[in-house]
C-alpha cells in the first residue's frame, strides 16, 4: 500500500494531485505537506492529513516520512520561470537544495521521489519543434538550471544508490481550480479568465511564441502513471517529454471567440517572459513516453477550452454569453 507525502501541496499543481491521489488511495495515507503561510484550507485541510514540511529542512522531511511511514515523495516546491529570475539564489535553494534534501531522505528511508522537470530545462540552442527525448539541454533560466540539475541527480541517485527516481518535463500548465504564480506560461491561463469575467486580455506574449501547453487533468495523471509505470520498461527516468498540444496567443485567443464571440485581446509584452518562451520549445516528441509507460493525452485545445469556460463561469457564477 502506498503511504504518499506531497511536498508543496498547497500550490497549483499540489492541491490538485493531493485531492486526486486522496480518491485513488485511502485519503488518510495522502499527506499534504505545506510551508508556514500557505496552510491548506477547505476540502484539502479536512479530506486527509496535513503536516508542514519545509523542502529546505532535511529533518522536516525526515520526521514526516517516519510519522506517517512514507514510502513515496510527491516534490513540487518550485519557484516557476520568470519569479525564479527575480529571486535566484532562491530558485537554487528550493529547486536544488530541496530536491537534494528529499533524494537523501529517500535513500535512506527508501522511497520513491517524483520531482517535475518542464519545457524550461531546454534553452536556445536545444532543437525547438518536435524537441527530441534526448537533446541539447543549455537552458538560459535559473529555473531551466535548476531543472537540469535536478534530472541529472535523479537520475544519479537512480544508478548509484537504487534510489526509484522518476520524472515527467511538463508543459504549460492550464486549470481553473488554483492559478499559477510566476511562470511564463501562466498568459494561458489568465486568458480565459479575462473572457468569463468579460474583460479584454493584454497577452504579455508576441503572435507566434508556439509553446507546449498541457490541461491539468491529463498533467495529474501524468504524475500518477509515471510512478506507476512498470519498471523493467523504463529506458528514461528523469524526466519524460510529455505533450498534448502547442498554440501561440493568436491561436488561443481565436479558439476562445468560437465561445465568447465578444472577447478581445490586445498585446502588451513582457520582455523577461518573451525572452524565456523564445528560448523554449515550440513542441516536444514525447514518443518515449509513449513508449515506455503508454502516455496519452485526453485534452486538445478544444475540449480543454470547453472545459475551463464552463467550470469558470461556475466557480465566478457568471452566465453562458447568448451566442449571435
Ligand atoms: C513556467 O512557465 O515557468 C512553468 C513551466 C513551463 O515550467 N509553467
Amino acid at each position: 500500500m502506498k503511504n504518499i507525502l506531497i511536498i508543496g501541496a498547497t500550490g497549483q499543481i499540489g492541491s490538485e494531485l493531493t485531492m486526486k491521489l486522496r480518491k485513488e488511495y485511502p485519503a488518510g495515507n495522502v499527506v499534504c505537506g505545506y510551508i508556514k503561510g500557505a496552510e491548506p484550507k477547505g476540502a484539502l485541510l479536512e479530506s486527509g492529513p496535513a503536516e508542514e514540511v519545509d523542502i529546505t529542512s532535511p529533518q522536516m522531511i525526515a520526521d514526516a516520512v517516519e510519522k506517517y511511514n512514507i514510502d513515496t515523495i510527491y516534490n513540487l516546491a518550485a519557484l516557476l520561470s520568470a519569479v525564479a529570475e527575480s529571486r535566484p539564489q532562491l530558485a537554487w535553494k528550493i529547486g536544488v537544495g530541496g530536491l537534494y534534501n528529499c533524494l537523501e531522505v529517500s535513500r535512506e528511508k527508501g522511497c520513491a521521489l517524483f520531482t517535475p522537470s518542464s519545457i524550461g530545462s531546454f534553452g536556445e540552442t536545444t532543437p525547438h519543434i518536435k524537441t527530441p527525448q534526448d537533446t541539447i539541454q543549455r537552458p538560459d533560466t535559473i529555473y531551466g538550471v535548476t531543472k537540469v540539475t535536478g534530472e541529472m541527480l535523479s537520475d544519479y541517485y537512480a544508478r548509484r544508490f537504487g534510489v526509484d527516481t522518476r520524472s515527467v518535463r511538463f508543459p504549460g500548465l492550464i486549470s481553473y481550480v488554483a492559478p499559477p504564480g510566476g511562470g511564463t506560461t501562466d498568459y494561458a491561463v489568465d486568458i480565459y479568465y479575462s473572457a468569463v469575467k468579460g474583460e479584454k486580455f493584454k497577452c504579455p506574449l508576441k503572435p507566434g511564441t508556439f509553446m507546449d501547453m498541457m490541461y491539468m487533468p491529463d498533467a495529474l495523471r501524468a504524475a500518477v502513471e509515471i510512478m506507476e509505470a512498470d519498471p523493467s520498461r523504463l529506458k528514461h527516468r528523469n524526466s519524460f517529454n510529455i505533450a498534448s498540444m502547442s498554440f501561440d496567443p493568436e491561436i488561443i485567443s481565436a479558439k476562445i471567440k468560437e465561445y465568447v464571440p465578444g472577447f478581445e485581446m490586445e498585446y502588451e509584452l513582457d520582455p523577461l517572459r518573451q525572452a524565456i518562451a523564445d528560448s523554449w520549445p515550440d513542441s516536444l516528441d514525447d514518443t518515449c513516453a509513449r513508449e515506455e509507460w503508454d502516455w496519452k493525452p485526453q485534452y486538445d485545445l478544444d475540449s480543454m477550452t470547453e472545459d475551463m469556460l464552463k467550470n469558470l463561469r461556475i466557480k465566478f457564477g457568471i452566465a453562458e454569453p447568448a451566442m449571435a
